[in-house]
């Protein structure tokens, strides 16, 4: 066979050449290009080729040498035998990659222990829908016409036919739960808010409440204030003390705010509580009998006590989370701070 012939034989085996293990590639170079290879081999033949030929013959064998390379280094890739994946697979008793394990939203993480909170004592939990129609998120609950709730300011209302909302606190949930059953009621309704404010540090046009409510004969502003203590005490540890303040909300009357002992400097005063020893949780109140009797239950015969509080603001008193807008940029480096183990009850 002449030098050209091989040339042409050799170049069809590189081009259809295969290997699956790292011996086969390792053979492959080996039989090409290892010092008794066929490539090689054709160069030195190559040293007694006529000078008139030696140029065009030449040049063919160099494209054979470099098309056996770069062959090389393909079936190298291809069968995952790159020089360290060729080193790695040949040690079975390397320890094993380990997976990234995901983690929980904070939210996630401190709705639930909220939740849980609130099951322990008896609480079941109720959803509704995030479009709301004027009657479950206003009127029901004693919004008078002219409240600046109602306006396109402060709510995000749908277009179409009719009033509906997105509802901008989960107490609508708790209206269609009295709408559909019977005292003793006893829920909480977790569940993302809406409100048409400016994106800031300090405010959000989105997100999550805990509102509780519960609704039986004899209900006492006395066991609302029992039951907030023992809420606070499960969040933050049994050190935390509660105190009530006057306040207003259409829907209950009474109405107060609730302010914790500082959880952070144990109620000495620091930044988080500016100085004051007291961190505001939650609203809370007994639920207006005008409430009662739009929801279809006697004020006569029952009463109830309401709370609502923003699932943000806890987590950011538990983990001091300085800034609204981190709990939806989703960032990586923030959530993974929060892993499920780490903060269950
Ligand atoms: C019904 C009747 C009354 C729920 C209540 C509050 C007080 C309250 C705010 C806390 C911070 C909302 O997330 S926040 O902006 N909530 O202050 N919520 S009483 O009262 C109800 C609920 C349902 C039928």
């Amino acid at each position: 066979m002449s030098l050209t012939e091989r040339i042409a034989a050799l170049e069809e085996e590189v081009r259809t050449a295969a290997a699956r293990t790292a011996d086969e590639v390792e053979r492959f170079r080996v039989a090409m290009l290892g010092r008794n290879g066929s490539v090689t081999a054709l160069f030195e033949d190559f040293k007694q080729v006529a000078s008139d030929e030696k140029r065009a013959l030449g040049q063919r064998l160099n494209q054979l040498k470099q098309s056996a390379q770069a062959r090389w280094e393909e079936l190298k890739e291809n069968s995952g035998t790159g020089s360290t994946a060729a080193m790695d697979a040949g040690d079975p008793t390397r320890p094993a990659a380990i997976d990234a394990a995901g983690s929980l939203h904070p939210i996630t993480v401190v709705r639930q222990r909220i939740v849980d909170t609130f099951a322990r004592i008896g609480f079941t939990v109720s959803q509704g829908p995030e479009v709301e129609d004027d009657h479950h998120n206003f009127s029901a609950l004693n919004f008078p016409p002219d409240h600046p709730a109602r306006d396109m300011q402060d709510t995000f209302f749908v277009q179409g036919e009719g009033q509906f909302a997105l509802r901008t606190h989960t107490s609508s949930v708790q209206v269609r739960v009295m709408e559909g059953s019977k005292p003793p009621i006893r829920t909480i309704s977790p569940g993302r808010v809406y409100r048409n404010e400016a994106i800031s540090a300090r405010a959000h046009c989105m997100f999550h409440q805990v509102e509780g409510l519960y609704v039986d004969k004899g209900v006492s502003f006395a066991e609302l204030k029992g039951t907030l203590d023992y809420f606070a005490k499960t969040m933050f540890g049994p050190d935390v003390s509660i105190r009530m303040r006057p306040s207003y909300f259409p829907f209950t009357e009474p109405s107060a705010e609730v302010d914790m002992s500082c959880s952070i400097c144990g109620g000495s005063g620091c930044t988080v509580c500016k100085h004051s020893g007291w961190v505001e949780i939650m609203g809370c109140g007994m639920v207006d009998p005008a409430v009662l009797s739009n929801c279809t239950i006697d004020p006569e015969v029952y009463s109830g006590f309401a709370f609502g509080m923003g699932v943000e603001r806890i987590a950011q008193l538990l983990y001091r989370v300085p800034d609204l807008r981190l709990y939806w940029e989703n960032d990586v480096r923030f959530l993974e701070q929060f892993s499920a183990d780490a903060f269950r009850s």
